[in-house]
């Protein structure tokens, strides 16, 4: 179509978000057919830093951009928003307790997701980015009645590619090769990568790997903690690879997965696999005409679902918090 999507990036001027709005711009995020506007979000302290970066944006040409906006206020840069991606967060500083850090990013999420029910176009689809992902989703979610709770979800991609690359390395193959993986949970270190039902090669991955110790104590802990890795190794925090994450998440949402392909989302659960429900957690996940459904039906082992459990026991607790401190 011709008429522009519009992409709303809440934190642009951040490290993610300087790796992700190329990436939207060039097309990758939409598809080539599709002509995008951009409304930037960042604190005023920031604003100067997002303009540079809309510069750079103008300055490579891009055929499909039809704009950029930058705002300081939600309810300006939410208006008449297609796609949001909530990437701006407060992030746990020095001696911050899990307290103060949840009602730091009630104190975003919340006037966000009341920015979006004023002003969201009746197709809005937002993917939160910025952690503690889920339960800021949940948040934004509960701040925005009039918009169906399955239109927030929390990323749960980058930990599902992580693991896709992880199981390609250990068997040899191509990334493309392995399907069908599962971030169960939290995005947290305590999310359960799950490969009971992936494939490599197309051969069902637990007999292609067979090595269930290297699965429990190094695959799962690998993935779940690679964000650590990346910051020791990079001295700052994944960024690349979330922005591509993000761009993959909102593409498959869009455009569809592939037939008998599934991927990993934090959607709001209608109680499938006894996650209860409204909880915003990580599941199977296949996008059919533009919609996210919970894959059902996976026999999950004695293992996965003790590690579900461990996963959601922490989402309840942030769920519960929040409401303690009146934010949702
Ligand atoms: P940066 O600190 O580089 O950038 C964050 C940006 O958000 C800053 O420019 C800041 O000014 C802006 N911001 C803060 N409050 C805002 C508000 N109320 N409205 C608009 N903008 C606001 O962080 P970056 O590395 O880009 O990471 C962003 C978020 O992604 C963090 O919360 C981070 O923890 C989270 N991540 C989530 C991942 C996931 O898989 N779900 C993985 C990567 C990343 O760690």
């Amino acid at each position: 179509s011709t008429t522009p999507v519009t992409v709303t990036v809440t934190g642009a001027a951040g490290q993610i978000g300087y790796a992700l709005l190329f990436r939207i711009a060039s097309g990758q995020l939409l598809g080539p057919d599709t002509p995008v506007k951009l409304r930037l979000l960042e604190i005023p302290q920031a604003v100067k830093a997002a303009e540079g970066t809309a510069m750079e944006l103008d300055d490579c040409a891009f055929p499909l951009l039809a704009g950029v906006d930058i705002f300081d206020d939600a309810t300006a840069a939410f208006d008449g928003v297609n796609v949001g991606l909530l990437v701006g967060a407060r992030p746990r500083g020095a001696g911050m307790e899990r307290g103060d850090l949840l009602a730091a990013n009630g104190g975003i999420f919340g006037p966000q997701g009341a920015a979006i029910n004023a002003g969201a176009a009746d197709d809005v689809r937002v993917l939160v980015v910025g952690n503690p992902a889920n339960t800021n989703a949940l948040i934004a979610s509960k701040h925005a009645p009039d918009v169906p709770a399955e239109r927030f979800t929390a990323m749960m991609r980058l930990d599902h590619n992580r693991a896709l690359a992880q199981l390609a390395a250990k068997s040899g193959v191509g990334v493309g090769d392995v399907k069908n993986v599962t971030i169960w949970g939290n995005h947290s270190a305590k999310q359960y990568p799950d490969i009971a039902h992936a494939t490599i090669g197309g051969r069902p991955a637990p007999s292609v790997i067979a090595d269930d110790a290297w699965v429990t104590d190094t695959f799962i802990p690998t993935v779940a903690k690679r964000g650590a890795a990346i910051i020791d190794a990079r001295g700052a925090s994944s960024a690349a690879s979330a922005a591509n994450a993000a761009v993959d998440h909102v593409r498959d949402w869009v455009l569809g997965t592939p037939e008998g392909e599934w991927t990993s989302v934090g959607l709001v659960s209608d109680g499938s696999y006894g996650v209860p429900e409204g909880v915003i957690s990580g599941f199977p996940c296949v996008s059919k005409d533009g919609a996210w459904e919970i894959v059902q039906g996976l026999e999950m082992s004695e293992a996965a679902q003790a590690g579900l459990a461990v996963s959601v026991a922490g989402l309840v607790e942030e769920r519960d918090a929040v409401a303690e401190l009146s934010l949702i």
